[in-house]
Protein backbone atom coordinates (compact mmCIF):
# COMPACT_ATOMS: atom_id res chain seq x y z
CA UNK A 1 0.00 0.00 0.00
CA UNK A 2 1.19 3.49 -0.81
CA UNK A 3 1.76 6.03 1.89
CA UNK A 4 -1.05 6.01 4.24
CA UNK A 5 -3.18 9.36 4.37
CA UNK A 6 -5.48 8.31 6.72
CA UNK A 7 -4.39 7.56 10.49
CA UNK A 8 -6.74 4.75 12.87
CA UNK A 9 -5.74 4.80 16.08
CA UNK A 10 -7.59 3.08 18.89
CA UNK A 11 -7.19 3.19 22.74
CA UNK A 12 -7.02 -0.64 23.51
CA UNK A 13 -6.24 -3.39 21.05
CA UNK A 14 -9.84 -4.35 22.13
CA UNK A 15 -11.42 -1.74 19.93
CA UNK A 16 -10.28 -3.50 16.64
CA UNK A 17 -13.25 -5.66 16.40
CA UNK A 18 -15.05 -2.17 15.71
CA UNK A 19 -12.47 -0.21 14.31
CA UNK A 20 -11.36 -3.02 11.16
CA UNK A 21 -14.72 -1.87 9.90
CA UNK A 22 -12.92 1.79 9.16
CA UNK A 23 -10.10 -0.39 7.85
CA UNK A 24 -11.90 -2.55 5.60
CA UNK A 25 -14.12 0.02 4.20
CA UNK A 26 -10.80 2.76 3.03
CA UNK A 27 -9.49 -0.99 1.44
CA UNK A 28 -12.51 -1.33 -0.87
CA UNK A 29 -12.31 2.42 -1.75
CA UNK A 30 -8.67 2.56 -2.24
CA UNK A 31 -7.39 5.06 0.41
CA UNK A 32 -3.86 3.76 1.90
CA UNK A 33 -4.00 4.01 5.96
CA UNK A 34 -2.18 2.67 8.55
CA UNK A 35 -3.78 1.46 12.05
CA UNK A 36 -2.82 1.13 15.42
CA UNK A 37 -3.43 1.62 19.40
CA UNK A 38 -2.60 4.64 21.04
CA UNK A 39 -3.64 4.88 24.54
CA UNK A 40 -4.65 8.66 25.93
CA UNK A 41 -4.49 7.29 29.11
CA UNK A 42 -2.09 4.39 29.27
CA UNK A 43 0.37 5.90 26.62
CA UNK A 44 0.19 9.78 26.53
CA UNK A 45 3.54 10.25 25.66
CA UNK A 46 2.61 8.41 22.79
CA UNK A 47 -0.96 9.72 21.72
CA UNK A 48 1.26 13.24 22.16
CA UNK A 49 4.04 11.92 19.81
CA UNK A 50 1.52 10.34 17.19
CA UNK A 51 -0.83 13.51 16.88
CA UNK A 52 2.34 15.66 16.99
CA UNK A 53 3.81 13.80 13.86
CA UNK A 54 0.95 12.56 12.11
CA UNK A 55 0.65 15.49 9.49
CA UNK A 56 4.45 15.55 8.97
CA UNK A 57 3.81 11.80 7.87
CA UNK A 58 1.38 12.88 5.10
CA UNK A 59 -1.78 11.90 7.17
CA UNK A 60 -4.58 13.77 6.78
CA UNK A 61 -7.47 12.60 8.50
CA UNK A 62 -7.40 11.16 11.77
CA UNK A 63 -9.87 8.58 12.77
CA UNK A 64 -9.94 7.68 16.31
CA UNK A 65 -11.94 5.20 18.49
CA UNK A 66 -12.29 4.19 22.02
CA UNK A 67 -14.68 3.34 24.95
CA UNK A 68 -15.49 4.67 28.11
CA UNK A 69 -14.02 7.56 29.41
CA UNK A 70 -12.60 8.08 25.81
CA UNK A 71 -10.69 10.78 25.78
CA UNK A 72 -8.45 9.89 22.71
CA UNK A 73 -9.95 11.31 20.16
CA UNK A 74 -10.48 14.79 21.61
CA UNK A 75 -7.05 15.60 22.85
CA UNK A 76 -5.65 14.25 19.68
CA UNK A 77 -7.97 16.73 17.79
CA UNK A 78 -6.25 19.58 20.63
CA UNK A 79 -2.56 18.64 19.28
CA UNK A 80 -3.38 18.86 15.32
CA UNK A 81 -4.79 20.99 13.16
CA UNK A 82 -6.06 17.42 11.27
CA UNK A 83 -9.68 16.35 10.98
CA UNK A 84 -10.11 14.04 13.77
CA UNK A 85 -13.40 11.89 13.14
CA UNK A 86 -14.16 10.25 16.55
CA UNK A 87 -15.81 6.46 16.60
CA UNK A 88 -17.77 5.63 20.45
CA UNK A 89 -16.61 2.34 21.07
CA UNK A 90 -18.88 0.00 23.44
CA UNK A 91 -16.45 -1.41 25.20
CA UNK A 92 -16.61 -3.48 28.11
CA UNK A 93 -16.00 -1.02 30.25
CA UNK A 94 -18.54 1.31 29.24
CA UNK A 95 -21.91 1.40 31.38
CA UNK A 96 -24.03 1.11 27.77
CA UNK A 97 -21.98 3.36 25.32
CA UNK A 98 -23.42 7.03 26.12
CA UNK A 99 -20.13 7.19 28.33
CA UNK A 100 -17.97 7.20 25.05
CA UNK A 101 -20.70 8.90 22.81
CA UNK A 102 -20.81 11.78 25.46
CA UNK A 103 -17.04 11.83 26.27
CA UNK A 104 -16.02 11.98 22.09
CA UNK A 105 -19.29 14.20 20.94
CA UNK A 106 -19.35 17.08 23.67
CA UNK A 107 -16.18 18.86 22.82
CA UNK A 108 -15.59 22.34 23.53
CA UNK A 109 -15.99 25.12 20.85
CA UNK A 110 -12.37 25.59 18.64
CA UNK A 111 -11.65 22.02 19.16
CA UNK A 112 -14.28 19.94 17.01
CA UNK A 113 -14.35 15.99 16.91
CA UNK A 114 -16.34 14.42 13.72
CA UNK A 115 -18.02 12.13 16.06
CA UNK A 116 -19.93 8.97 14.06
CA UNK A 117 -22.55 6.66 15.96
CA UNK A 118 -21.51 4.07 18.43
CA UNK A 119 -19.22 1.79 17.15
CA UNK A 120 -19.46 3.30 14.01
CA UNK A 121 -15.69 2.78 12.29
CA UNK A 122 -17.63 2.60 8.34
CA UNK A 123 -19.46 5.58 8.65
CA UNK A 124 -15.93 7.09 9.83
CA UNK A 125 -13.90 5.45 7.18
CA UNK A 126 -16.45 6.42 4.52
CA UNK A 127 -16.19 10.35 6.29
CA UNK A 128 -12.53 10.41 5.80
CA UNK A 129 -12.68 8.61 2.26
CA UNK A 130 -14.99 11.45 1.23
CA UNK A 131 -12.47 14.36 2.77
CA UNK A 132 -9.94 12.63 0.80
CA UNK A 133 -11.74 12.49 -2.49
CA UNK A 134 -12.18 16.59 -2.67
CA UNK A 135 -8.92 16.46 -3.83
CA UNK A 136 -8.88 12.67 -5.25
CA UNK A 137 -10.60 11.96 -8.68
CA UNK A 138 -10.09 8.41 -8.48
CA UNK A 139 -11.40 8.36 -4.27
CA UNK A 140 -14.22 10.33 -5.80
CA UNK A 141 -15.22 7.56 -8.52
CA UNK A 142 -14.87 5.09 -5.99
CA UNK A 143 -17.52 6.23 -3.97
CA UNK A 144 -19.77 6.69 -6.44
CA UNK A 145 -19.31 3.77 -7.82
CA UNK A 146 -19.82 2.77 -3.64
CA UNK A 147 -23.34 5.03 -3.32
CA UNK A 148 -24.45 3.59 -6.49
CA UNK A 149 -23.64 -0.26 -5.18
CA UNK A 150 -25.75 0.85 -2.18
CA UNK A 151 -28.59 1.90 -3.90
CA UNK A 152 -29.01 -1.38 -6.10
CA UNK A 153 -28.78 -3.76 -3.08
CA UNK A 154 -31.94 -1.83 -2.06
CA UNK A 155 -33.58 -2.03 -5.39
CA UNK A 156 -32.63 -5.59 -5.31
CA UNK A 157 -34.01 -6.17 -1.84
CA UNK A 158 -37.04 -4.78 -2.97
CA UNK A 159 -37.73 -6.62 -5.89
CA UNK A 160 -37.03 -9.71 -3.91
CA UNK A 161 -39.46 -8.72 -1.14
CA UNK A 162 -42.51 -7.42 -3.74
CA UNK A 163 -42.05 -10.73 -5.56
CA UNK A 164 -41.93 -12.74 -2.15
CA UNK A 165 -38.55 -14.46 -2.17
C1 LIG B 1 -10.58 2.50 26.46
O1 LIG B 1 -10.89 1.54 27.40
C2 LIG B 1 -10.23 1.72 25.23
O2 LIG B 1 -10.43 2.50 24.10
C3 LIG B 1 -11.18 0.57 25.28
O3 LIG B 1 -12.37 0.84 24.57
C4 LIG B 1 -11.51 0.45 26.75
C5 LIG B 1 -11.10 -0.86 27.39
O4 LIG B 1 -9.75 -1.10 27.17
P1 LIG B 1 -9.09 -2.48 27.63
O5 LIG B 1 -9.20 -2.54 29.13
O6 LIG B 1 -9.88 -3.57 26.95
O7 LIG B 1 -7.66 -2.43 27.16
O8 LIG B 1 -9.53 3.31 26.86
Amino acid sequence: MSQPQIGIIMGSKSDLDVMQDAADVLKELGVPYEITVVSAHRTPDRMFKYAKEAHGRGIKVIIAGAGGAAHLPGMVASLTHLPVIGVPVKSSNSIDGWDSILSILQMPNGIPVATVALNAAKNAGLLAAQIIATANENITQNLIAYKESLAQKVEESAREMQSGI
